[in-house]
């Protein structure tokens, strides 16, 4: 069947599959976020509201996409890792791209808010968002640790810059000079002699972004005389029973797994958060 005789349109349209047996990891970033943090006065350096939001939007897209295994996000971006086998839009990039970027969009527009109800939203957000193959566990660990990297060596320069400006009533043109070639120790000497702040007590969440992943937690119900436990309100599977040793009024207890996505506000570049969950990098 040929169809009508503009059909042959479609011959333009090409295929654009990302490499199987790859990592996928999609990254998102707010477009002009220093004109939207400015014109609804995010507080600086860091507006809790505003990154609450974005774990927010994050957490709405893992819940639709079961392939995403681990998100982290600093500031106006986020990055989402798929599991290495994921078929998902038989990995049709502008597919993937393109619904996982509008829907982190909308839940950010959606749940705003939630989050900034003395600020109206005055305009449209939009992100941009790529998506980047890696073909080793190695390199998505590093992947990782750059923007964690990043997260600390920008949270560093900005905490210290608004300190100069907003307590040390430097202009901006001054305390862009105070900083230039100064390292990360001088940062930290600065912070604490000049303005009391101990660097490491600031909040976790500030110092090490928002890292997203799947844990699967057990709880325990008891059904007696082989009546059933209720089941919880949650679409995840029992995974064992186990009967105690009584012969008659028999208490059998389920222990039931669900999985949950948790926030955490963790170190993602040492080994131990990776030794913890070994499925994040599995096949
Ligand atoms: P782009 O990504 O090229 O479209 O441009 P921008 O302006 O989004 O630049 P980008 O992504 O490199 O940097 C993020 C901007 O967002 C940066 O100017 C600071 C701002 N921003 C992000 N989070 C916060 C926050 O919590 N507080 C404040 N005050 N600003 C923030
Ligand atoms: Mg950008
Ligand atoms: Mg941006
Ligand atoms: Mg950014
Ligand atoms: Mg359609």
């Amino acid at each position: 069947m040929a169809g009508s005789k503009f059909a042959y349109v479609r011959n333009f349209e090409l295929p654009d599959p990302l490499l199987p047996g790859t990592f996928m990891i999609l990254r998102i970033d707010g477009h002009a976020f220093h004109r939207l943090s400015e014109e609804h006065n995010f507080a600086k350096p860091n507006d809790e509201r505003a990154l609450q939001l974005m774990d927010h939007a994050a957490r709405d897209v893992m819940t639709e996409f079961k392939d995403i295994v681990l998100a982290f996000g600093e500031s106006d971006e986020y990055s989402f890792l798929f599991r290495k086998s994921s078929t998902l839009y038989n990995r049709r990039e502008a597919k993937i791209l393109t619904t996982v970027t509008s829907l982190f969009t909308s839940s950010y527009v959606f749940n705003w808010s939630k989050y900034l109800s003395d600020t109206p939203l005055k305009y449209c957000p939009s992100f941009d968002g790529r998506i980047v193959l890696y073909p080793s566990t190695t390199v998505v660990r590093d992947y990782f640790s750059w923007r964690q990297a990043d997260t600390h060596i920008n949270n560093l320069y900005n905490t210290l810059f608004w300190a100069l400006v907003l307590k040390g009533g430097q202009t901006t043109t001054q305390a862009h000079a105070v900083l230039r070639g100064t390292v990360s120790s001088q940062k930290h000497e600065m912070l604490f002699s000049r303005f009391g702040i101990n660097y490491n007590e600031l909040a976790a969440r500030f110092r090490k972004g928002s890292v997203l992943v799947r844990e699967e937690v057990s709880t325990e119900t008891e059904g007696v005389d082989g009546l059933e436990a209720t089941p919880l309100p949650v679409s995840e599977e029992v995974s064992e029973v186990v009967s105690s040793g009584a012969p008659r009024k028999a208490s059998k207890k389920k222990v039931r797994v669900r999985t949950t996505i948790e926030l955490c506000h963790c170190d993602i570049i040492g080994d131990e958060f990776w030794n913890a969950r070994p499925n994040i990098l599995a096949d």
